[in-house]
């Protein structure tokens, strides 16, 4: 089957956040229809939005043969197993699967807008997706992220030594 290079973004700041991503990755890659190719370094990063727990932070590269919005439902069904419970906007969580990219689509649904509207702005999803695809030409800006990421804010973002 026809299959497609997708990047997510991996989040967590409450419980073992560490431990829980890395079993969010394995459940990702036993999960049917999807491969996980690749993932970034961890980065603990500061919080962006109201004030809470730093965050721990990843970036991964999969292969799926999920239609966008099927990829979209697995994501939500690992963070629900992950005890994910969906309050505060941009509160603290303790799993957080962004879909990024799904190849070069542009959609724009009222469930999904891909590329993911806001991580050109956002240095803890750049720095580590730049790790991982970095010639990955944005569809929208046109730029690759290396490029998008040389220009994000590095303060508050440190690779984790682990
Ligand atoms: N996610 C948010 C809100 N703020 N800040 C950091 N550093 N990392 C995140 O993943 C994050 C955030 C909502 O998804
Ligand atoms: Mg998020
Ligand atoms: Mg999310």
């Amino acid at each position: 089957m026809q299959s497609t290079k997708c990047a997510i973004a991996l989040g967590s700041n409450l419980g073992d956040s560490l431990t829980i991503l890395k079993s969010a990755i394995a459940t990702l890659n036993k999960t049917p229809g999807i491969a996980v190719k690749s993932h970034s370094s961890w980065y603990q990063t500061a919080p962006v939005g109201p004030p809470q727990p730093d965050y721990i932070n990843a970036c991964a590269i999969l292969e799926v043969t999920l239609e966008p919005e099927q990829l979209l439902l697995a994501l939500l069904e690992i963070e629900i197993k992950f005890n994910r419970i969906r309050q505060e906007k941009w509160g603290p969580r303790t799993l957080d699967l962004d879909l990024l990219l799904y190849d070069n689509l542009i959609l724009e649904t009222p469930t999904l807008t891909l590329p993911h509207p806001r991580m050109t702005e956002r240095a803890f999803v750049l720095v580590p997706l730049a790790e991982i695809a970095q010639d990955w030409v944005h569809p929208v800006t046109g730029s690759a992220i290396a490029q998008l990421a040389q220009r994000a804010d590095f303060s508050g973002i440190q690779k984790m030594i682990v």
